[in-house]
């Protein structure tokens, strides 16, 4: 999508702090951090939200999760625990539409939400 912000992190068009990478999934540091670690874990395919996951692009979410767990434990986090967010859509806030989740962690968290 050649007006996504993501897509143009994806292709290399402009910068990102990049801390994970396979042919499936990229993963960088949030430009807006709320926390010590705070990365985007995003599918190169690109998916608006998680409204559009079906059947046929929904392995992209154990693709995400799984390079969740390598950034956590690179990034010296999977001890200790974090959170993986995602907003889908207007109310919840989703500004970027390329599905995403932001994995937040390296400190301890305010009240949860649920
Ligand atoms: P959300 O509000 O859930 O759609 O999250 C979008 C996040 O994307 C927000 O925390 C800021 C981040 N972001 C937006 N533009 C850029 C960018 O150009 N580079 C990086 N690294 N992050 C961005």
């Amino acid at each position: 999508m050649e007006d996504c912000i993501f897509c143009k992190i994806i292709d290399g068009k402009i910068p990102a702090t990049v801390v994970y990478e396979d042919d499936r999934v990229i993963a960088f540091r949030d430009i807006q951090p709320v926390a010590p670690v705070h990365v985007l874990i995003v599918p190169k395919q690109h998916i608006q939200s998680i409204r559009e996951i079906n059947e046929n692009n929904g392995s992209c979410l154990i693709d995400i999760h799984m390079a969740a767990n390598k950034v956590a434990e690179k990034l010296g986090i999977w001890d200790k625990g974090y959170r993986l967010i995602n907003n889908c859509g207007a109310d919840a806030g989703q500004t970027v539409l390329h599905l995403h989740y932001h994995l937040i962690g390296g400190m301890a968290m305010g009240p949860k939400i649920i």
